[in-house]
């Protein structure tokens, strides 16, 4: 008999062919027939119910002409997008049927980090499944979210070769009123590189296959006048992705899933790896608008461009061209510049000398270690530095968390984030509230440059509830890729 996640999946499924069959038909016309985005297959909670099942398998995916040997979940590259609400219960059964240890990280959940809930200490070998039982607490910003697998050595290239999808907490509305009612698009932009060798595509494209929800090039229609909600979750391993319409203004109302305090007018969004931006786009008159991807290489020879062309946004009809009025909005969680300290910590973002290896305060990382130890209750200060000449970001599992200042310079409260960018010989200051007792448990905190979280930087936190000190969650060792090397298990931390 099939369960009520297996009806879902294949009700899916069915959307997802039909799909195709429409996008290849309407690629001899050379227009999208949707005039939207690459649409990716869509589950959605029910009576505060998501469940849904995610099968990892092994395809070729040929985006830009390029042939990826892709990993993907239920044939998707761009992933299946999740719907719910807070407070709902996510019931997600994954099946592994590729030759490596798979799990899976909700990113920038507030949910538990024990158990079958978001625990990246959870290994489901191959040919294995497991089911997961995420309750999305009341409290989690609504906006836009990512899932994507968490095993220390080879998250950089299972993302890569595709294991990742968005996930949508509903509600941006209730504290965005300017986007009710508006148009959405989901972008979910990856990046997958590889060696050219002799490729005339990947050549073409300087290693770099770039794509908008599994598309490397989308035709879109808007109609002139309109205002659009376009929701950005870049999920590349490493990069950035800087994207741009010549003449357009963008809005962000949403940075990391969570509601800004004021739109912030931008010509161009710069999104790092696992960052996501939630923008009002207000639709100029008619024509034909390239959404270009910046300081990406193109082309070969006296044709090399520095710019690559993602999309045409084809505006259509009589509308006027109007701005959205810009707008504040009231924070909804505390500024914690307010917050009575109970700690300050220094983090050290470095890099051993002449080697690919990565560290926080000159330690790898090893899945036996606590490195920091934090009591439930606390709101602690963190300066993190970066002391290499390498882009880094941080990253921390289970919480929002304030910037303060970024290389001294005092930051406004209108934002909270769950990863930053570190620049580089410089620091960031932020505030973090350990308060919510759904976080007990033990999570990480890492550079979201897989590349450098594979090979090392990346460290276990651990909050405790004091008036439980007996540990409640023993040690469970971190999945690996195999042939990983770790950090000595001598550097307990105090
Ligand atoms: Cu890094």
């Amino acid at each position: 008999m099939k369960s009520v996640s297996d009806r879902r999946h294949v009700r899916a499924w069915r959307g997802a062919v039909i799909f195709c069959a429409v996008s290849v038909a309407s690629a001899a016309m050379g227009q999208e027939a949707t005039g939207d985005f690459r649409a990716l297959p869509v589950v959605s909670s029910q009576h505060g119910v998501l469940e849904t099942t995610l099968v990892a398998e092994q395809k070729e995916v040929v985006v830009d002409g390029v042939k990826i040997p892709a990993y993907v979940f239920n044939g998707e590259y761009g992933g299946p997008v999740l719907r719910l609400r807070p407070g709902d219960t996510l019931k997600l059964h994954l099946v592994n049927h590729i030759d490596q240890v798979i799990n899976l990280h909700f990113h920038g959940s507030h949910a538990s980090p024990l158990a079958n809930s978001d625990n990246v200490h959870i290994a489901v070998e191959p040919g294995k499944s497991f089911d997961y039982l995420v309750k999305t607490p009341l409290s989690q910003p609504p906006g836009l979210y990512w899932y994507h697998t968490h095993i220390h050595g080879s998250a950089e290239s299972l993302t890569s070769r595709g294991l990742s999808g968005a996930m949508i907490i509903e509600g941006l509305e209730d504290r965005v009123p300017q986007a009710k009612g508006l148009r959405q698009r989901l972008l979910v932009v990856k990046s997958y590189a590889a060696e050219a060798g002799d490729d005339p595509d990947l050549k073409r494209l300087h290693g770099v296959v770039q794509s908008i929800n599994g598309q490397g090039h989308a035709d879109v229609t808007a109609a002139a006048g309109s205002t659009e909600l376009w929701r950005i979750s870049n999920q590349s391993p490493n990069d950035y992705i800087h994207l741009s319409i010549k003449g357009l203004k963008f809005r962000i109302v949403a940075l990391d899933g969570a509601a800004t305090g004021n739109d912030l007018p931008v010509d161009k969004v710069d999104v790092g790896p696992a960052m996501r931006m939630e923008l009002l786009v207000d639709m100029p008159a008619a024509g034909d608008y390239p959404l270009m991807s910046g300081s990406t290489l193109t082309g070969l020879g006296r044709n090399m461009k520095t710019s690559r062309e993602l999309a045409v946004v084809h505006v259509t009809g009589e509308g006027a061209p109007r701005e959205t009025p810009v707008q504040t909005r009231a924070m909804t969680t505390p500024d914690l510049r307010q917050a009575r300290l109970t700690a300050s910590r220094t983090l050290v973002f470095g890099q051993k000398p002449g080697e690919e290896v990565y560290t926080i305060n000159g330690l790898v990382f090893d899945h036996m270690r606590t490195d920091l130890r934090i009591p439930l209750g606390s709101t602690e200060e963190w300066t993190i530095r970066n002391d290499t000449d390498d882009m880094h970001s941080f990253h921390i599992h289970q919480v929002h968390f304030q910037v303060v200042s970024i290389n001294g310079e005092p930051q406004p409260f209108d934002r909270m984030l769950d990863t930053v960018r570190l620049p580089e010989r410089g620091y960031v200051v932020v505030r973090i509230a350990f308060t919510d007792p759904l976080i007990v448990g033990r999570f990480m905190l890492h550079c979201h440059v897989l590349k450098h979280e594979d090979r090392g930087m990346m460290q276990m936190v651990e909050v405790y509830d004091p008036k439980t000190p007996a540990m409640p969650h023993p040690m469970a060792p971190h999945p690996m890729a195999p042939g990983m090397v770790m950090g000595p298990h001598d550097h307990m931390a105090p």
